[in-house]
């Protein structure tokens, strides 16, 4: 066959390393941009061949996120946006890790397990952030995308969540939105004008945000979607890639790992301040007080505004939705009993990876998912957008249920549903805040964090240790379990697990207590671990 002499001419052009083993992670490969050539060209191939199985667009995004911009990696994406099917990050391992002279075996083996009819037409989005690295190793998903015969649009820099919002767009022949960058902005900020028309006495300060684009994609397209906003949010965008680093000292991941600020960036005491991460998926949001002192306002206080605004909505409105929170293992412990027991909503807990999380969501009719770190969106079933569009039809419905169905119409559309987005997250904040007229003051005192801390540390192969019941406790290795129980039960509201990271070769240790003690216990893990 014609194309696998071209596969296989086009691969001698991007070899693999021979004896290079990676796996596809937390979200994709991830690793030193020199190693990543051959697997850009092979997730052209297979995305080639996902979407000759699907019958629809595949999106392929060059990006290492949070990671440091010497690495990079790549984000498979299926048809309705959202992550790639588990069994096809099987394939997309096997494929990575085919030494040369086996990579057509693989590739056939693929075909034929999967039935691929292979003279079905491609099509294949690829985009990139910012990296040095990413403009030549998105050539390289081109070429393997070309080698099969499939067909290509190249977007550029774009976002992680602009190119899966493509991809859905695409796939839905317009229906969730028109596939261009354009057309994202326009949806996502005609849908925020409409909600903070019903910010009653917004002030100037108010309708300010200071915003951390971590010297990355999301500070360009912050820039570009300005004049969209008409105004109505003033953003004063640091770290915008014009002279730091990307992702060093600053950025949604540092500031919540470290919870300290971002270098690059004057805050006023009580101003409210965001940072994206590298590829603009996460989003977190802080505040210095007048004593100096830092408040964070992560994922999980994220997630609890959106869902007190999402839930007075739909009380106001009168309908009957079942909504529910996912989180993970690392959602402060204050949050998951302030939800539960407060807010009386349904929490679910998933393995760290916003695939998880998103499909969890997937099963009510309001699943609001997110990490702590900060990546996250909202999801409405179907059902639940087509009661909430007939309740703003309805000739017959009180102008109370009316004005709350439509408030939750644009609150849909600034909402990128496909996976977490900063932009699309930072214009809800906004908007809530607005229309709540809530200080970032008053949203943090919803209720007071349990004191945390996450450190990583290298050890010499991260997949000794295994884990169970949503990341929670360790199988393996033997004793590390016990020796986390015998600290955790000396102190108050303890919690803490290890697990190793899906997106760079350390070992993620977390910990949390009703005091400052909590460092104590991650240490003697951290000495455990590394042992
Ligand atoms: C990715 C995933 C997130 C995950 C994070 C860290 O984020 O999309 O769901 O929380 O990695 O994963 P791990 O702890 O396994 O390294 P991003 O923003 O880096 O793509």
């Amino acid at each position: 066959m014609a194309q696998f002499q071209e596969v296989s001419k086009q691969s001698s052009q991007h070899p693999k390393p021979a004896g290079l083993v990676l796996q596809y992670g937390t979200a994709g490969f991830r690793t030193s941009a020199k190693l990543l050539y051959h697997i850009m060209f092979r997730m052209g191939l297979l995305a080639t061949l996902r979407s000759k199985k699907t019958k629809a667009t595949i999106g392929v995004m060059v990006t290492a996120s949070h990671n440091p911009e010497e690495d990079n990696g790549v984000k498979l994406i299926d048809p309705m946006g959202e992550m790639v099917t588990p069994s096809w990050e099987g394939y997309a391992t096997q494929l990575a890790n085919a030494e040369q002279d086996d990579l057509l075996n693989v590739l056939k083996d693929i075909i034929e397990k999967e039935a691929v009819n292979m003279s079905q037409e491609a099509n294949v989005f690829v985009g990139k952030d910012t990296r040095g690295s990413s403009a030549s190793l998105s050539q390289a998903v081109l070429d393997g995308v070309s080698a099969l015969g499939g067909h290509s649009k190249d977007y550029g820099l774009v976002t992680t969540p602009q190119l899966h919002y493509m991809v859905c767009c695409q796939n839905t022949q317009g229906k969730y939105g028109e596939a261009t960058v354009e057309g994202y902005y326009r949806k996502l900020c005609q849908a925020f004008i409409q909600l903070i028309k019903n910010a009653t006495n917004c002030t100037d300060d108010q309708k300010h945000l200071c915003v951390d684009g971590a010297n990355g994609i999301g500070a360009l397209k912050v820039l570009e979607m300005e004049s969209h906003l008409k105004s109505e949010l003033q953003i004063s965008l640091f770290n915008d890639g014009s002279k730091g680093k990307l992702n060093h000292q600053c950025g949604a991941d540092f500031v919540k790992v470290q919870q300290k600020p971002p270098t690059g960036i004057k805050i006023n005491p009580g101003e409210r301040c965001c940072s994206f991460d590298g590829d603009a998926d996460r989003i977190v949001y802080y505040y210095t007080d007048s004593e100096g002192e830092f408040h964070l306002l992560d994922g999980d206080k994220i997630a609890t505004v959106i869902v007190t605004f999402l839930k007075e909505l739909i009380t106001q409105a009168g309908l009957d939705l079942k909504i529910a929170v996912v989180q993970t293992a690392y959602a402060n412990g204050s949050s998951t009993h302030y939800l539960e027991d407060t807010m009386k909503v349904i929490v679910r807990c998933t393995k760290t990876g916003v695939k998880h999380l998103h499909h969890a969501a997937q099963e009510f009719d309001v699943g609001v998912y997110f990490e702590a770190n900060g990546h996250g969106t909202t999801l409405f079933s179907k059902a639940a957008e087509e009661k909430i569009q007939q309740l703003t039809e309805d000739p017959n419905t009180n102008d109370e249920r009316k004005r709350a169905a439509r408030l939750l119409k644009n609150t849909i559309n600034v909402i990128n549903q496909t996976v977490g987005d900063a932009i699309s997250d930072m214009l809800l904040i906004e908007a809530i805040l607005a229309i709540k007229g809530m200080t970032v003051q008053q949203w943090d005192a919803i209720y007071t964090d349990l004191p945390n801390r996450q450190l990583k540390v290298k050890v010499s192969d991260r997949r000794v240790i295994d884990t169970t019941d949503a990341e929670r406790r360790a199988v393996s290795p033997a004793g590390l379990q016990e020796a986390i129980d015998s600290l955790v039960k000396k102190h108050k509201l303890a919690r803490s697990f290890v697990r190793p990271s899906g997106t760079e070769d350390v070992v993620r240790v977390y910990a949390e207590a009703d005091t400052q003690v909590v460092i104590s216990i991650s240490r003697a893990i951290l000495t455990f671990s590394s042992s």
